[in-house]
């Protein structure tokens, strides 16, 4: 009351004595200093409120200021209540006139539970729609000081990261393993600000310029007639574009590798694509490209489990994630850096380094690792944190800084622009997972969504009004100031440098570095993919294509496709010498992460308890696949015959060999009812049989040697079968630093 008072007085009328201005007052602001008329050159508080704005305080105690953890914010006390925190006393049945009356438009709590239900849903990536994402740490080795100044690189440092791996094409709901490129976005909340390292896991881009980004996506998305199909790269259109538009041909033929299938988000490389500047202390620049290395190594589905997966569970990417996490089998990565020298040209070894399409063979230029990347927190909330997310190539810390790479360039413009939409409004760094853990002092001011109560009257500089903060920091202050570096010529075009019309040569370079068995694969997709597609001019076209890259290639698919060989338009370039860093096979891993299936019969076979503590003692997770669910002689069951997939498991240890069920799916004669003859559950054989075309080590011993033997497979590579337990893993932990046992593959898919 004596608030609305005072400014009753004031109001329209002459100012009283006690409010008129003294020489230092603000005017109408009685005892409120007025700040100097000239720009003040050190920090001083804004103006205090004026004394009308003085009240009760209105904001819940829920709020900000009591650094209460976001989660807890709209879950407060037992009780329901409303979004306006009036208890409940009833959510099950509407207001009514009468128990079987018409519903009341006067029931606010049914129109606002329901109103809320129906905006639930906001706009979907409209690429990399599905994802997963897990909080994590990573900590600087502290050897980069010379490359670059950026704080989060310093020695000792760590700092807290968001990370979210997603597939490009699919939708929300599509299935993980598709084959498809796959993001890579790394949040780091440095204390300088926040950097986002936006990659893939392909180290290349389709295109070169931005320009044409909604041109390859449309091509790549389900067909627009029929909206089909949903997450696939096999389609007419796609390799309409990439035929047509053949700089896409370089990253085309790393998702016809086994790269597009990985095995699990664990064990993908990550890769920024675009070359950066840095800039260290002293004010030296060099050009960088990043690299994220796994630590459990890069392996791969094959192509008939991904499949399978894509149907026995469509989340199997999104939950190896966070079961490993749960499990305390954290997630690792060491990042690298490829550091060229800075020149004019804006090239190295002929490689053009704005050209998104071409990568540095790292047998050129060594990947220095410089830190530690290690995921160790699931989400609480998958819409909060997941979903509501918000990258951004150009959100960058002070020592790294962007070329003029035109992808990179164009990828500047659109993540703030299509965040305004999906989020909502311009707000969205206010979001608990977008919130820089940096002090923020800025300028912007209102639209949809605000959350900060802004002090102050001057949001605008120079200002003299709230002390003329905030200040602009200098180089001293660690303030972002852009690289050096000259643009060449200051001319408008649309024209490209020459050296962005070379297609072929890296594609070519990719395939010449693979292993026989990976080049297996890239032949098996192509000609998956081409012949899933109905016009006969496109296969023709990307065959042509494949001329350009490798007569062999060209042959062996031009082949499955019933087409004819072409001769190159451009003769492939044979001088290219392959990468040994560009395939995957043919190094030993760590098998740590890895999931062992063991196949047991109604009881527990000797030593069970004992191999499953062997195998977490070697980092890998144990899984009792029996035939019921509970527990067999008191240890617990993991996986029934009816819900388990061989291709959920990296390895399988069959130290039984468990006779049918009657109810096993398929033994149950249809007529008689009476379980079919046969002496091994015909699920388990399905088991065995799977992970053996799949070119698993699998390992045996007791009767479950001897359902080895009968099924054929003792005796073939990978098959371990022996009369102790630990004897038998210690081989198949061998088998596992290989990933699978190749020498199966393909010709067990024959
Ligand atoms: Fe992009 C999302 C990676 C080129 C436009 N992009 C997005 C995400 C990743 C990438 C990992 C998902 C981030 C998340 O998890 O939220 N994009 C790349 C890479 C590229 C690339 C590695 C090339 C080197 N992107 C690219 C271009 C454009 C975009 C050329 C547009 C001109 N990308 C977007 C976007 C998205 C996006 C439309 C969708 C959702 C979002 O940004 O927030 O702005």
């Amino acid at each position: 009351k004596p608030a609305k008072k005072a400014a009753k007085k004031t109001a329209g009328k002459a100012p009283s004595k006690a409010a008129k201005n003294t020489s230092n007052d603000i005017p109408g602001r009685p005892g409120v200093e007025s700040p100097s008329v000239d720009e003040p050159t050190t920090p001083a508080d804004p103006p205090a409120p004026h004394p009308d704005q003085e009240g009760p305080q209105t904001r819940s105690a829920t709020g900000a200021e009591t650094g209460a953890a976001p989660q807890t914010q709209a879950q407060q006390g037992k009780f329901l209540t409303t979004a306006q925190g009036a208890r409940l006393y009833d959510t099950d049945h509407s207001l009514k006139a009468g128990r079987r009356g018409p519903v009341l438009l006067q029931d606010h709590h049914l129109r606002e539970k329901i109103t809320h239900f129906d905006h639930e849903r906001i706009p979907e990536r409209v690429v990399h729609a599905r994802g997963a994402a897990a909080h994590g740490v990573f900590e600087s080795y502290g050897n980069a000081g010379s490359v670059t100044h950026a704080n989060f690189l310093a020695e000792g440092r760590r700092t807290p990261v968001f990370v979210r791996f997603s597939t490009v094409l699919g939708s929300r709901g599509s299935a993980d393993t598709v084959r498809d490129t796959r993001g890579f976005a790394v949040k780091f909340y440095s204390d300088e600000g926040t950097f986002d390292l936006v990659g893939n896991n392909i180290p290349v881009f389709f295109i070169q310029d931005a320009i044409k980004f909604p041109d390859v996506i449309h091509a790549g998305k389900p067909q627009p007639d029929r909206e089909i199909p949903q997450a696939q790269s096999a389609h007419d259109t796609f390799w309409d574009f990439v035929s047509l538009h053949t700089e896409a041909q370089h990253h085309t033929i790393w998702n016809m590798s086994d790269r597009a299938i990985p095995r699990s988000y664990r064990m993908m490389e990550g890769f920024g694509i675009h070359t950066f500047r840095m800039t260290n202390a002293d004010g030296q620049t060099s050009l960088v490209k990043f690299h994220w290395k796994p630590v459990l190594g890069v392996h791969s589905l094959t192509w008939e489990e991904a499949q399978l997966i894509a149907g026995a569970d469509p989340d199997f990417h999104r939950r190896d994630l966070a079961d490993a996490i749960e499990a305390g089998a954290y997630p690792e990565w060491e990042l690298g850096l490829q550091v060229v020298p800075d020149n004019p040209e804006q090239t190295f070894e002929g490689i053009d380094l704005l050209d998104p399409t071409k990568l540095i063979p790292e047998e050129l230029a060594e990947v220095q690792l410089v830190g530690r990347l290690t995921l160790n927190r699931n989400p609480i909330n998958y819409f909060a944190e997941t979903e509501q997310v918000a990258f951004h190539p150009g959100h960058l810390p002070p020592g790294i800084d962007v070329t003029d790479d035109p992808l990179l360039q164009g990828r500047l413009f659109s993540y703030l622009d299509t965040q305004l939409t999906r989020l909502g409004g311009p707000n969205f760094a206010q979001l608990p997972i977008n919130r820089p853990h940096a002090p923020v002092n800025d300028n912007l001011r209102d639209g949809f969504g605000q959350q900060a109560d802004h002090t102050g009257v001057a949001p605008y500089k120079p200002n003299s009004l709230d002390g003329g903060c905030p200040f602009t920091a200098g180089a001293d202050d660690r303030a972002f100031v852009e690289a050096v570096a000259t643009v060449e010529e200051g001319r408008k075009t649309r024209e490209q440098p020459a050296s962005f019309d070379d297609h072929f040569s890296q594609a070519r370079l990719f395939w010449t570095s693979l292993s026989p068995t990976e080049q297996d694969h890239v032949v098996a997709a192509y000609s998956f993919e081409l012949g899933k597609c109905w016009h006969e001019e496109i296969k023709q076209r990307q065959v042509q294509c494949l001329a350009n890259i490798d007569p062999v290639l060209c042959e062996q698919v031009a082949t499955a496709l019933g087409l004819d060989v072409p001769a190159p338009t451009e003769t492939p370039d044979t001088s290219v010498a392959p990468s040994p860093a560009l395939s995957q096979l043919g190094e030993q891993w760590p098998s740590e992460g890895r999931t062992v299936g063991i196949v047991i019969a109604d009881s527990a076979p000797e030593g069970l308890a004992a191999l499953q503590d062997e195998i977490v003692a070697a980092g890998m997770v144990p899984l009792i696949i029996a035939p019921h669910g509970g527990q067999i002689d008191g240890i617990p069951v993991q996986r029934t015959f009816a819900t388990a997939r061989s291709v959920e498991f990296d390895t399988l240890l069959v130290p039984a060999n468990p006779a049918p069920a009657a109810d096993a799916l398929g033994v149950r004669d249809a007529k008689a009812g009476a379980p079919a003859a046969g002496p091994t559950d015909p699920r388990v054989a399905l088991l065995i049989n799977e992970a053996w075309r799949h070119a698993k080590a699998i390992g045996a011993w007791g009767p479950g040697a001897e359902l080895l033997d009968s099924l054929g497979y003792a005796g073939s590579p990978g098959v371990v079968t022996g009369t102790a337990a630990d004897d038998v893993l210690t081989q198949i932990i061998a088998l596992l630093g290989a990933h699978r046992v190749w020498e199966r593959f393909p010709s067990a898919l024959a």
